[in-house]
Parts: structure tokens; sequence; C-alpha cells
């Protein structure tokens, strides 16, 4: 028997992409992708904000099945990057599987299948379900009093309006993370004043973001496919110095937190702006913000640096807990995203009834950052404890996507109908990433984006090679397959439950 499974897959970021090409390599034919946004790109099409670029170097973050050679910078600029990632759905035939303006608004599993429905109440019925919904998802708002009343330009750097004029204007940047950092840098030339709100300050890495990538590297690569393709190995096998400096404690982590120090000291000479940059953490604990400019820029005399709390936001600037008042034009919130949201604000129950929200009451949980257990026949890519800041995430959603084609073959051959993972084997899989969370960088006192509300630490703390055995073939054990639904009551004939092995 042999039988087409009809795939949905939700988001057309680097995840999405990822998968869709290779389903379609795959020879998976009957395969959609739902997009909200009017454009693919996920992140890099929802965020534009002047100055975004992106602080992975080029030559890595690309797919490995789309090598691109001629990159125009070193560290690419986010509109670089967005073309990129267009281009590739065009040139790879991608984009008539996609459908955008599409946002799935619900996703309800029952007997065997995933009923999705979007925005305008059009419904689809798939097999498998596939969640490549991104992590930098939704703009985190800060709950600051009066930030409703600012009677000038406030915006969230992850919904940028191309329209809004900081030139000349008394800008204020609340948020120091690599988007606030990367934002102050671009605003301050222009701006009549910039005020940056740091609550907590950042380690910042010095490098040189602007430098190009000689045509001459380009024009090699491009005419020399298998070299190129050995540059790309290269810098991944060079990404997995980085994964090692994070999750274990040793002189290339020390050597690295020390350039972080030395990048303060010999960039900002004040003493007092010195002191009020310097984190009260570890270098490396947080997501590490890398910039060539921002120190420059914050010592412009146009610009100020603000440590003292925000009280309230007024109509006409911000008023901090030591009583001043920063007035200003234009309110720029740099304060990240809703990080452990994944999926959400979709409406997602899976099998009897268990919506999403119920299953993780304390935080996002996931088998091998894919499955989850009560939901049948949906998969994630870049997923809960997805390894983002140590190991290349096209890398990451390339192999997942392949281990989840797998299961699909599986059931193109009749071998099964409904696949999920068990909450033993998930359970197993939360023990050895709680175990191998302890010696991480990200576990040395800091708080980050990467916590969860209940603690954890929502990071990839294995290396590559371990996240290539993890997902080179589905353990069987793990998993519960059948060949009817879920949710039937009676067993039918032809049942076939997996005994673990
Ligand atoms: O967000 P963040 P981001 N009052 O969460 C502050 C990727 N990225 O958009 O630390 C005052 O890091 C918050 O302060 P604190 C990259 O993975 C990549 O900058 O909580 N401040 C913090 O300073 C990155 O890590 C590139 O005290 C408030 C900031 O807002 C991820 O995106 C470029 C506040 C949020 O920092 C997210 O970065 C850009 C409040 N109420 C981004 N609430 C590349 O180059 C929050 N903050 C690849």
């Amino acid at each position: 028997m042999s039988r087409e499974p009809r795939v949905a897959i939700i988001g057309a970021g680097i995840s999405g992409i990822a998968t869709a090409y290779t389903l379609r390599q795959a020879g998976f034919t009957d395969v959609v992708v739902l997009e909200k946004g009017s454009d693919v790109g996920g992140v890099w099409h929802w965020n534009r904000y002047p100055g975004l670029t992106c602080d992975v170097p080029s030559q890595l973050y690309q797919f490995s099945f789309a090598p691109k050679a001629d990159w125009s910078r070193v560290w690419a600029s986010g509109r670089e990057i967005q073309r990129y990632h267009r281009d590739v759905c065009d040139r790879l035939g991608l984009s008539e599987r996609i459908r955008l303006n599409t946002e799935v608004v619900s996703a309800e599993y029952a007997d065997g299948t995933w009923t999705l429905t979007d925005q305008r109440g059009e419904r689809i019925v798939v097999d498998f379900l596939i969640c490549a919904t991104g992590v930098l998802h939704n703009p985190a708002i800060p709950d600051l009093p009066g930030l409703g009343d600012f009677a000038g330009r406030l915006v969230h750097t992850a919904r940028w309006d191309d329209e809004i004029v900081t030139d000349g204007r008394r800008v204020g940047v609340i948020g120091t993370g690599s988007t606030g950092v990367q934002v102050v840098s671009a605003l301050a030339p222009g701006a009549r004043s910039v005020t940056h709100f740091v609550r907590s300050p950042q380690w910042i890495l010095w490098a040189p973001m602007r430098i190009p990538q000689p045509r001459i590297a380009g024009r090699v690569l491009r005419r020399a496919p298998r070299l190129h393709s050995r540059v790309y190995d290269a810098f991944l096998r060079a990404s997995g110095i980085l994964a090692d400096i994070v999750t274990t404690p040793s002189w290339r982590r020390r050597a690295v937190q020390a350039y972080a120090r030395l990048s303060l000291r010999l960039q900002v000479r004040d003493p007092r702006l010195r002191e009020m940059l310097t984190p009260d953490y570890q270098p490396l604990c947080k997501r590490q913000v890398v910039s060539g400019s921002y120190y420059r820029a914050l010592q412009r005399a146009d610009t100020e640096l603000v440590t003292d709390g925000i009280a309230q936001v007024t109509p006409t600037g911000v008023t901090t807990v030591d009583g001043r008042h920063h007035e200003l034009d234009v309110l720029v919130l740099a304060t990240g995203f809703r990080t452990h949201d994944y999926m959400r604000p979709m409406h997602v129950v899976g099998r009897d009834g268990l919506t999403l929200d119920q299953a993780w009451t304390s935080g996002p949980r996931a088998y091998r950052m894919t499955a989850i257990p009560g939901f049948p026949n949906l998969f994630t890519v870049l997923g809960p404890n997805s390894p983002t800041g140590s190991i290349s995430l096209q890398h990451s959603a390339e192999l997942t996507a392949r281990y989840i084609a797998q299961w699909l073959e599986r059931f193109r051959r009749g071998e099964v109908d409904t696949v999920e993972v068990t909450g033993a084997a998930t359970e197993r899989f939360q023990e050895q990433v709680a175990g191998a969370m302890g010696p991480t960088v990200w576990n040395t006192g800091c708080s980050s984006w990467y916590l969860t509300e209940g603690g954890a630490i929502d990071l990839w703390p294995f290396d590559r090679a371990t996240m290539e055995r993890m997902l080179a073939a589905p353990d069987e054990s793990d998993f519960e397959t059948r060949t009817r639904p879920f949710g039937q009551d009676a067993t039918p004939p032809g049942f076939d439950r997996h005994t673990p092995g």
C-alpha cells in the first residue's frame, strides 16, 4: 500500500523553507506551506529596523542546499538575507507551495487528521502538521505605565514602519539585546539625540560587522561549488567551537570572556560610563551581543545612556525613577520577544481535547526539539530546546526535516497512520537536557530570554554530533505508532501498536 501524506507546514521562515525543500526532495507532493506574513523569510521578513545585521557569518548563515557565494558583506544586512530567502523559494520552486497572508488560527486533531482553520475561516485537513513557527516571533511589549499615552511615534523593532522618521528627532530606545545595540548604533548619527534606556547592560564583543566580503571570494566560490561546499563545512565545524565554549567550561570560554571585558575596557575610557556598562554576570550568559559600533555611538555628545529604571511613559517622553523626564519624539521598543510562545497564539488541540496551553502549563517541553506527547502526527522544526546561539539553525532545521520525512515515508508505505512520542521518552530527554545544562554558561546566573517561566533553560546543551545522532533516525521505542487513528475507542482490525524493542 502506498499513499501520499497530506502535509501542512506552518511558517515560511528558515525552518519552513528548509522543511518544504527537504520534503520536496524526498518526493512528497502534497505539501502546503501556510505563512501569515506577506512574504517568506520569517524573522527576516518581520524585522526591518535600521541597522539590522546578522551576527553569524553569511557563509554559514545559509541553507546547505542553496549556497550563496556572493554575499556583499561578511555579516550580511537583514535586507540581503531576506532577499536570499525569497530567491531560494523562487529559484527552487518552493514559492508555488507557499500560501502567503494565511494565518492559521486553530489546528485541531481528531481521528488521525489535523484540521487547520485560517483567519478567513477556510479549512484544510491534513495527515501531518509541521509547525515551523519560530522562536523570535511574538514581540514582547513591556508593561510600562503610560506606554499607551505616548503621543510621539511608538514602535517595536520587530514591527518597524519604514515611514518613521528618526533623523533630526529625539529618539528613545528601550532594551539592549542584539537588537537594541544595532538600532542605537544605526540611529545615532542622524537623530537629534538618542537616549538608550538600559535595565541590565550586556557584554558586547567587538567585531568589524560592516566589512565587505571581497568580490573575488564570491566569484571564486561561485565558480568552484565543491570548494564552496568545503568552505561551508569548515564554517560548520568552526561553529562547533562556539558550541563547546558555551556548553563546557574551559580556557576557550575564559578567553572569549576576557575578550568581552577587553572590548569594553579598550573602547570606553570614561570610568563612570564603563561602570554603567559593566554587567554583573559572566559574558556569554545571555545571547552574546556583537558590535563594532555601539560603544562609539554611545560616546557621541548627542547620545545618552540611562540606567535608572523607567518609572513611566508620558505623552512627551519617559520619566525615570530618579524623577528625570526625557523628552522624546520617537520611542523604540527593542524589548525582544515572547520566546516561549511557540506556535501561539494559534489554538492547538491534540488528542483527547488536550490543548497546547494545557500540555505546557509548566513551559514548553518537546522530545528532541520536534515531537510532543499528546499531539500525534505533529512535529516542530526549531521547536523547544533548539540551539539558538550555538549551532547553525539552518543545519538544525535541515536535520529535523529529514528526521520528520522518515515518518512521512512510513506513512506513505502504509506502515503507520499515526505516530506520537511517548511521555516517558520526552521525560527522559528533558532529564538529559537538564543534566547537561549544569556546566553551560547560560546557567551561570543571569536573566535572559533563554529562561522559561519555570526557570528551565530552553536551549540545546549538547554538541552538533549529538544532535546529528539524535536526529539521524527515529528511535522507535520512543514512539507509539498505530495503523488506526488515536482517539478511537474500539481496537480496530489491523491495530498495530508498536511494541517497544
Ligand atoms: O531581545 P532581547 P533582542 N524595561 O530579549 C530589555 C536575535 N537577534 O530583540 O535584560 C526595560 O535580547 C531587556 O532588559 P533585561 C538574537 O538571538 C539576532 O535584542 O531583561 N528594559 C533587554 O535588554 C537575540 O538574542 C540578531 O533587563 C526591558 C532587551 O529589552 C534575539 O534576537 C539581531 C524591558 C531585550 O533583549 C533577541 O534580541 C537581533 C522593560 N520592561 C536579534 N523589557 C543577529 O544579529 C525588556 N527589556 C542574528
